[in-house]
């Protein structure tokens, strides 16, 4: 059933800012010339150690790191990890950090079926497999005006999708998040229509900067943040990142998406981050950086200009 909320979105100037933020003014410049081959992140006796202080998980190891996000700092772990949506767990921004600890992430595996030649399933554990990971440092912008830049660690979307071989009626990929209630109490309030679920056209799907995150600042992803497996898109709205994804479909029909089921004319299929077009309830022309005080310019595509060709015979306030 679909509850209509009347503001799924709100934006209070204290959640946008919260006071953490204003308290924990550690920024971290990456130094890029660690981003060496199979660099372990958080080893004791390099200079990036910093970025793993009280982390506590697991690390990871890469083969490559690719800075996409312009030079800018990245975002404290602490804001990245403490200011979250996920509403299987809580509609407030803490309310993941503290719930979402109760979601168990193993065994966990992944269906993949819908048009494509060998349909399966893929194990968590197979697909965190350090030659294939790699760290892209992502921004990151969520439609409620607020960003951060993170170093995902992960694989690109189009390297899982290729395996299973998707057939020429592969127009579409859908992207569902695990549904249990019991260990998702809040999914009882039916603030959404659970699974959350997501979509993405298969360009887009294939375009090389979708990407599939395991990790964060080099460590197993924390489950406020999708563990074990979640989407990053780069170049579109937060939402379409789904997160602690249980089934990826290959569709020959745009799929059904939450945002989309919930309020149709705030939140499109696309929702390419766009700063000429509004969302019908606030501007979405400026952003405000986690752990900064002024807001900033947002940029068409989140300043991700390589993926303008997927959408160049589109008009982008018709298909937002
Ligand atoms: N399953 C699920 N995925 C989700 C959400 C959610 O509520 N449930 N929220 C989305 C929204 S609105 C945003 S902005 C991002 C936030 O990701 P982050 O908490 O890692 O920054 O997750 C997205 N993925
Ligand atoms: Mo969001």
């Amino acid at each position: 059933m679909l509850i209509k909320v009347s503001h799924p979105h709100p934006i209070k100037p204290s959640e946008i800012t919260p006071e953490s933020t204003f308290r924990d003014r550690r920024r971290f410049l990456l130094n890029m010339g660690l981003a060496t081959a199979s660099a372990t992140l958080g080893g004791c006796d390099s200079p990036s150690s910093d970025r793993a202080t009280n982390i506590g998980q697991a690390s990871l190891t890469v083969n490559k790191t690719s800075a996409m996000a312009g030079g800018e700092n990245v975002t404290a772990y602490e804001d990245i990890t403490h200011y979250n949506n996920f509403y299987e767990f809580g509609t407030g921004k803490q309310d993941p950090a503290r719930n979402a600890g109760r979601l168990r992430i193993r065994p966990w595996s992944v269906v993949v079926d819908g048009e494509c030649e060998a349909p399966g399933h893929i194990d968590i554990d197979d697909l965190i497999n350090p030659q294939a990971l790699e760290e892209r440092i992502y921004r990151h912008r969520c439609v409620e005006v607020w960003s951060m830049v993170a170093p995902w660690t992960g694989l690109p979307l189009a390297e899982l999708l290729k395996r299973f071989r998707p057939t020429s009626n592969a127009k579409f990929v859908a992207f569902y998040t695990l549904f249990d209630s019991q260990q998702m109490p809040d999914t009882a309030r039916g603030v959404l229509n659970w699974p959350y679920r997501e979509g993405l056209r298969i360009d887009e799907a294939m375009h090389p900067l979708a990407f599939l995150s395991v990790g964060l600042y080099g460590r197993v992803l924390p489950n406020q943040n999708g563990a074990p497996l979640r989407l990053t898109i780069p170049w579109k709205y937060g939402f379409k990142s789904i997160k602690s994804i249980v089934r990826i479909q290959f569709t020959e029909r745009r799929p059904a998406t939450t945002w989309n089921q919930l309020a149709s004319e705030e939140y499109g299929f696309y929702s390419n981050v766009n700063p000429a077009v509004d969302h019908p309830r606030w501007s979405q022309a400026r952003e405000r950086r986690l752990g900064e005080l002024f807001k900033r310019k947002t940029l068409l595509f989140n300043g991700y200009p390589e993926v303008a060709s997927l959408y160049s015979s589109m008009d982008l306030r018709t298909f937002f």
